[in-house]
């Protein structure tokens, strides 16, 4: 559900910060996480894929083939309130992002891409979280 994910993308989004240097993402491009969601926020710079793998190594959700972890990926957003209502359809999702780029050999691009992709297919699904959503829980984390 969209109340899940807001608790997933504000504890996510705290990663951040600490992989901003090694990724070159620059506040003007996305200044806080949540704005990812973002209907004017466009998911497009290389820099923001390279940014989200250096996030989620942080939280060992990546393999060595920097595709999805789906068992650490799967338990990770389990382990927020209501994660289980979440978690299949979130790997689901990004999954079957993976596969349809999987043929781009840069992984920053490459993720950039499958990020693009889970958004939208996340807003069909209607699990996008809202940024004010996202601003109400950040200061659990
Ligand atoms: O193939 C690499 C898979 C990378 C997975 C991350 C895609 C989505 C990241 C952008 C959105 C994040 C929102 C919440 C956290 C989900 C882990």
């Amino acid at each position: 559900t969209a109340e899940v994910m807001s608790h997933v993308t504000a504890h996510f989004g705290k990663a951040l910060q600490q992989c901003r240097e090694e990724s070159g993402l620059s506040p003007e491009i996305l200044e806080e996480f949540q704005h990812f969601w973002s209907e004017d926020f466009e998911v497009v710079h290389r820099e923001l894929g390279c940014a989200i793998i250096c996030m989620s190594n942080k939280f060992s959700l990546l393999q060595e083939d920097t595709r999805m972890h789906h068992v650490n990926m799967h338990d990770y957003v389990k382990s927020f309130p209501n994660g289980e209502v979440l978690s299949e359809k979130l790997v689901q999702l990004i999954h079957n992002c993976e596969k349809q780029y999987d043929s781009i050999t840069d992984d920053c691009e490459r993720v950039v891409k499958v990020a693009a992709c889970f958004k939208v297919d996340a807003k069909k699904e209607g699990i996008a979280p809202e940024v004010a959503m996202i601003e109400a829980v950040m200061e659990k984390y």
